[in-house]
Formats: structure tokens, C-alpha cells, sequence
């Protein structure tokens, strides 16, 4: 298997083209400059604490009074403004742990030639390489998941070659202090409640070390190695002098299985697959195919995931673990409306589940509890709840405005847990992980929803995420927010109580809230076309100030739901004329806008629009480095894109597994591979295709099973035996 490699042939000038290394808890960005490198540094629990948590005391009398006006039908925005203004919270930032620089004095007076920077996806390994005059220099950089330390080497290819001085920088007041061969770093958050340190050790061989107390200075050494730990409200352990290359086979043997494990191989030409990433983009943007670029697109997602979402770290935030910020767009923080959602779209299809599970550790252990709290306090409600956003300290209140009057954060989190069970059903994660937050966050809304007059059962006063109607009121039309029922709130809370049902059918816990349960399912409205042939977004046809607008939230049932399907044609239909209304106004302009539509149109089997949302995607919103861009920096749209990447190749939301169910027609895309995709049902999947058509696969199962595997027109009947592998060979 070849190693995929992202190659670049320029330094960073800015933080949002570095090079990222991370490995959970600890990240880095490196700049790769000749003459000063900096290496920007993350742990991810350096993150401000807003400590002015709100008194929710007439908080749900003054919402009552709201909902009274909505089901009134009247706009209720402006006394919403008025009553609810005092409760609108808001969370801090998480923040850089600053910056090492290093001034590196070349003896060689003569320019710099043949460089790159690459990273190794299937090794994880970043580097730089150059060469000035007659030496050859390399930067090798790694964030060891083993060690939980960051690793990074200059060496070069003549004895003293290196020298440098190393200081320390971050945008407040930090204390460094240098010792021997070891730094120190010592700040606090902005909200000075919380107290970092880093501890940096530098290994030189041959030449000499020196310090003045704050910096470091490496004379004619052969090679230098800088370990770094680091650690919030702790004390992290001092770096042992490691041998570099012991480290990095440590590293190699740790997170190559990982990467391994599955790809997406569109047939390429080796020659445009050498070039650098933003030549790769220009050749695009001019017009031209580049296949291969989904190839490693898919790999740098899966690679993100891996290094920002880990064992016992923390999920992967709006930027993963990298930030270079004290205050960082949109804090950086964990939002709860698509984009943390979306940071996990790929991770079971793509063969990364373990990095699922720090964010089913966060709703369990930082979440749920206090979104009890907020349930009990605000709503006088059962259950947990989470609005729009939230951070590493439980925040789970409203926030910042009338569009963070959405209560649904929570239950829209409970499919990453229940897809997790769906790709590997096993009734142990089900009971002990996955059931706890689902039954809470199921009780939350048989509480909190009202029947109308109808007996229809209604959420709200809720939003459309962060999306307007027109309402008329005295002749004059305004933008409203608020309403009941948005028919993602629908969606979403269909899809919590059909699952929590299926997780009684298992587990048999609870039967009382099961019966409660199966008859509010029973009272929730369906999904609605309007006058325009479209989905509606609301209970009623409403004309939109933006009908751009980068949430497609009333899609959700086409993707990442699953009620909308090829046996929902009319649905299917209207969602077409949706997509095909946002696009018209400008619609996909973020890229996790841009990375949902790609889903959307692979759901709706429409290679070809998938595929030209791609070509959008990295023409508008992809930085040179293959970083997603809102703008700025967000990984969302790197985790959703590489998911839907996944998503034209293989498919398992109904009762079959499906192959290349949209696959682009262009030439370019007409011979490939996959393998290690994962199909819900504990199956692992490889595929060839020629000339559009699969030529042949491989199936694997966890557990002895039967796949109705569609290809083409056909459905096959695979009976598979666990872990043993089935090839099924379609001719050429
Ligand atoms: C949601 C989106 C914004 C942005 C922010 C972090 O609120 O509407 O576009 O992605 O999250």
C-alpha cells in the first residue's frame, strides 16, 4: 500500500497554512521557515471558563409566554428579545499555548533550493527539506500518541551543521524559564482561573548548548531534538531523552495501523499526484480533474481525526486541537447546530471509530450531567439538554441570541452514538455508553414538547439553526427567528425516539418511557412540500430573506437521517428542488455548507452534483495546506467532506449495502478502488470499478450475517461468516 503524502513547496506565512501534528491532547503547527521556524503549540484543555453562569429563575414562565404567542401564531422575536435577553449565556475561548521560535543560522551563504513540506498521512509524520549550498537539511515532526509528547528533529547531512537560538512567545504573559537542556513555560487562561505548563528539552549532538535563562542556544551540533509535553492545571512529566528514532518507529508502529486501515483510490496520474497541493488547487480551479485529490483529501480527514480525537482526549473542537489564538473564531468551541455533529460524520465509514469515542466520553462526562441541570432549571423539564454550543466545562444553556433558543443540540449528538452501535452493533456499548445519554435526552422531549390543538406534539419556541423567515405584521414584513416546530426539530426528534425505541427493543430497561415514547412518535408531524415543489423548512410556507442560507437543517432527514429515502420518492423530489434553490441563491458558500451538500447530493444519488459540489468545495473552500475553510480555518468541513467521499462509493442508511450508488459519470471517475469502508451491520468493505462498473469486492463481517448488497440494478444475497472474506468477482 503506498504511503499517501501531502506535499507542499513553500513555507507557511500564516498559521492557517501550517503543517498540523497532533496526537489527542497535544497539537502542533509548524510554520517549515529556513531561517525561523515556529512551531505553534495546543493542549486542549487550555481553554477559558466563563464563570457568570445565568440565574434561570423565570426563565421558563417568560418562554411560556413566548410559546403562548406562537401558537397564537403570532411573531414573537421582539418580546422574546425583550423577556429572554437576560438569559442568553455565551463560553470562553480555548486558547494557543503559544509559540516556540527558532532563529536558524545557516553557515552556508548561498539561497535555499529544493524545498518541501511534506506530511506522511499513513505515518504521520510532518517534514521539511531543503538544501543550502551543499547541505542538505531535514525537519522531521511527530505528535507521539504513546508518549503524549510532540517530537521534532533538524538534522543535516554534514557534521555541525545546525545551529540555532530557541525562544518562547504567546500573545499574554507567560514565565519562561530555561534550565540545563530544559525550557519551561508557565501561563494562565484569560480568564485566569486555569494555569498551564510546557516543558520543552532539547538534545543536541555534537555541538554545544547553552542557555541565558530564558532561551536556548545550539551551536555546530549534528542534530537537534526538541521533546515537548504539556499540561492544564498539572504539572506534565519532564520529556526523557528519548532516541528520536526509537520514538518515531514507536510512533510509526502506533498510528500507520490506524491509517492503513481504509482509502479511497479514484485511478490517477502519478505525475499530477507529485505535484504540490496548491498547484493541485490552481490546475482545478483553471477547470481540470483531479481525482486524485478526493484520494488524498479523504486521507488528510481521516489523518485530522485521528491526531485531534483520541483515546481519553477531549472531542475534536471547531478547529480539532489547533488553534493559534488567545481568542479564536468562534472560540474554537464545541458548536452544537452541525459542526461538532459534522466532525463525526466520517468516522465510522471511514474505519475510525475508536476516535468516536472521545466524543461519546464528553457527552457522557461533561454533557449530560449538566444538561440536567439546565433541563430541570430552565425547562422545569426531565432529561438533559444542550442548545447551540457549548465548551469542557458543561456549558449547555442558551447562548447568545434568539438563534440559540434551539434546544436540540444534545438529541442531534445521540446519532453519533447510535450510528456507532448501528456499524458494530454491540449491546455492551449500547447499555454502558450509548443508552445512558439517548433515554436522558429522549426524556428531555417528552417533557419539553406540547400538543397543539390538533394533539400534533410541537418543540419550541425553537429556530430553524440560525436561518430567518418573513413575517408580515401591519403591512410591514420582518425576519423572524423563532417558531415551533422547524422541521429540523422534527427530523431530529423522530429520529431520537425511533431510536430510543430500538434500544429498549434490546435492552428492555425501560418500559414505561418506551410506551411514552412510542405514542409521542405517534403524535409528531411528517414532513411537508411546498407551493415551489420544495421541502419546507417550517410549518409553513414562508418566503426566506436568505434562501442561500449555509444551514440546509430541514435536509437533515435526507442526510445524515435516514426518513427521507428512495422510498420516500416525493420527498426525495422536493429535497432536490431545495438544494437546487440554495445553490441558485448561493448556497454552499461555507465549507461545511459546501461538505453537507455533498452528502445530500450523494443521498440523492447524483454522482455528478456531488461531484461538481467537490470541485466547488476545493476551488472556494480549501486553503493551500487542504485545510477546510469557512473562513477562516474550520475542520468541519474536512471531516464532512471526506465522510461524503466515503458516502458516493458506499452506502448502508437502508436495508441494503449499496456500491457506487453515486458515482461521478465524468471519465475521471470511471476506474477505481476503495477498501476498508464500513457498511452499518459490523461490515468492512473493498471495491473495484472499471469503466463504471464494479468489477469486483471484498466483504468482511464482524459477526455471521446476511448483506443485500445492490450493485447496479441488482441485489445479491451475501451470507458471511465472521472475520472471514468474501470476494465476490462481477466479471469485466
Ligand atoms: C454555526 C454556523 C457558522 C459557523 C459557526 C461556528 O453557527 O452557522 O457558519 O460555522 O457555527
Amino acid at each position: 500500500m503506498k504511503h499517501t503524502v501531502l506535499h507542499l513547496d513553500n513555507e507557511a506565512t500564516t498559521w492557517e497554512n501550517a503543517t498540523p501534528v497532533g496526537c489527542g491532547k497535544l497539537g502542533a503547527m509548524l510554520y517549515g521557515g529556513v531561517e525561523r521556524e515556529i512551531i505553534q503549540l495546543n493542549e486542549e484543555k487550555i481553554w477559558a471558563e466563563r464563570t457568570n453562569r445565568i440565574d434561570p429563575t423565570e426563565f421558563c414562565a417568560r418562554l411560556d409566554t413566548i410559546r403562548k404567542l406562537l401558537h397564537q401564531g403570532k411573531n414573537a422575536d421582539a418580546p422574546a428579545k425583550e423577556l429572554l435577553a437576560p438569559y442568553f449565556g455565551g463560553v470562553g475561548s480555548y486558547e494557543t499555548a503559544g509559540e516556540l521560535h527558532l532563529d536558524i543560522f545557516h553557515s552556508e551563504n548561498a539561497p535555499t533550493t529544493d524545498y518541501r513540506r511534506d506530511i506522511d498521512l499513513t505515518d504521520g509524520v510532518a517534514s521539511v527539506a531543503y538544501t543550502r549550498g551543499e547541505v542538505h537539511h531535514t525537519r522531521t515532526a511527530f505528535a507521539s500518541y504513546p508518549q503524549q509528547m510532540l517530537a521534532y528533529r533538524l538534522s543535516a547531512d554534514q557534521h555541525g551543521a545546525i545551529s540555532l537560538r530557541a525562544h518562547y512567545e504567546r500573545q499574554s504573559e507567560i514565565t519562561v524559564t530555561a534550565q540545563g537542556d530544559t525550557m519551561t513555560v508557565q501561563g494562565k487562561t484569560a480568564c485566569s482561573k486555569h494555569t498551564f505548563t510546557l516543558k520543552l528539552r532539547f538534545v543536541a549532538d555534537g555541538g554545544t548548548l547553552t542557555t541565558d535563562g530564558k532561551t536556548m542556544t545550539i551551536t555546530a551540533a549534528d542534530s537537534v531534538c526538541i521533546y515537548v509535553t504539556a499540561a492544564t492545571d498539572t504539572e506534565p512529566p519532564t520529556p526523557d531523552a528519548w532516541s528520536f528514532d526509537a520514538l518515531l518507529a514507536e510512533h510509526i508502529a502506533d498510528f500507520s495501523p490506524f491509517m492503513r486501515r481504509a482509502g479511497i483510490c479514484y485511478q490517477s496520474e502519478t505525475d499530477i499526484d507529485a505535484l504540490p497541493v496548491p498547484a493541485r488547487l490552481a490546475r482545478l480551479r483553471e477547470g481540470h480533474d483531479d481525482p486524485g485529490l478526493i484520494n488524498l483529501y479523504f486521507h488528510f480527514g481521516r489523518y485530522l481525526l485521528l491526531s485531534s480525537s483520541r483515546g481519553s482526549s477531549l472531542p475534536a473542537n471547531l478547529q480539532g486541537v489547533w488553534n493559534g489564538d488567545i481568542h479564536a473564531p468562534w472560540g474554537s468551541d464545541y458548536h452544537t447546530n452541525v459542526n461538532l455533529q459534522m466532525n463525526y460524520w466520517h468516522a465510522e465509514v471511514a474505519n475510525l471509530p475508536e476516535c468516536a469515542l472521545p466524543l461519546f466520553h464528553y457527552m457522557n462526562d461533561y454533557l449530560l450531567a449538566p444538561g440536567q441541570t439546565v433541563a430541570r432549571d430552565f425547562y422545569h423539564c426531565r432529561g438533559t439538554v444542550v442548545h447551540h454550543l457549548s465548551d469542557i466545562y458543561g456549558f449547555a444553556a442558551p447562548a447568545d441570541g434568539l438563534w440559540g433558543l434551539w434546544q436540540l443540540g444534545g438529541a442531534w449528538l445521540c446519532y453519533a452514538m447510535w450510528e456507532h452501535y448501528l456499524f458494530s452493533p454491540d449491546e455492551d456499548f449500547l447499555r454502558r455508553v450509548a443508552y445512558p445519554y439517548i433515554r436522558e435526552c429522549t426524556r428531555f422531549f417528552l417533557d419539553f414538547m406540547v400538543e397543539d390543538e390538533s394533539g400534533t406534539l410541537t418543540t419550541g419556541p425553537s429556530t430553524s439553526p440560525e436561518n430567518t423567515y418573513f413575517v408580515t405584521e401591519d403591512g410591514v414584513r420582518t425576519a423572524a427567528h423563532l417558531c415551533l416546530s422547524p422541521t429540523m426539530d422534527v427530523a431530529v426528534v423522530r429520529g431520537l425516539l425511533q431510536m430510543y425505541i430500538a434500544c429498549e427493543d434490546v435492552l428492555g430497561a425501560d418500559a414505561a418511557q418506551r410506551r411514552e415514547a412510542a405514542a409521542a412518535l405517534s403524535k409528531m408531524p411528517g414532513y411537508q412540500i411546498g407551493a415551489r415543489g420544495q421541502l419546507m423548512e417550517w410549518q409553513q410556507d414562508y418566503d426566506e430573506p436568505e434562501p442561500g442560507h449555509r444551514h440546509i437543517s430541514h435536509a437533515f432527514p435526507l442526510y445524515p437521517g435516514r426518513e427521507i429515502n428512495r422510498d420516500t420518492p416525493d420527498l426525495m423530489n422536493a429535497l432536490r428542488v431545495t438544494l437546487r434553490e440554495r445553490l441558485s441563491h448561493g448556497g454552499g458558500h461555507t465549507g461545511w455548507s459546501c461538505a453537507w451538500l455533498i452528502n445530500l447530493y450523494a443521498r440523492l444519488y447524483q454522482g455528478d452534483d456531488a461531484a461538481d459540489m467537490i470541485a466547488k468545495l476545493f476551488k472556494n473552500s480549501t486553503l493551500d495546506n487542504l485545510f477546510d475553510t469557512h473562513p477562516p480555518f474550520q475542520i468541519d468541513g474536512n471531516f464532512g467532506a471526506a465522510a461524503a467521499m466515503a458516502e458516493m462509493l458506499l452506502q448502508s442508511h437502508t436495508d441494503t449495502v449499496d456500491l457506487l450508488p453515486a458515482l461521478p459519470s465524468a471519465l475521471a471517475y470511471q476506474n477505481g478502488s476503495f477498501y476498508g469502508l464500513r457498511a452499518r451491520g459490523g461490515i468492512t468493505v473493498d471495491a473495484a470499478w472499471r469503466d463504471g462498473r464494479v468489477i469486483s469486492c471484498t466483504l468482511r463481517a464482524e459477526r455471521d450475517t446476511v448483506v443485500k448488497l445492490r450493485v447496479g440494478k441488482k441485489i445479491i444475497r451475501v451470507e458471511l461468516a465472521a472475520d472471514e472474506a468474501k470476494n465476490l468477482d462481477f466479471g469485466k
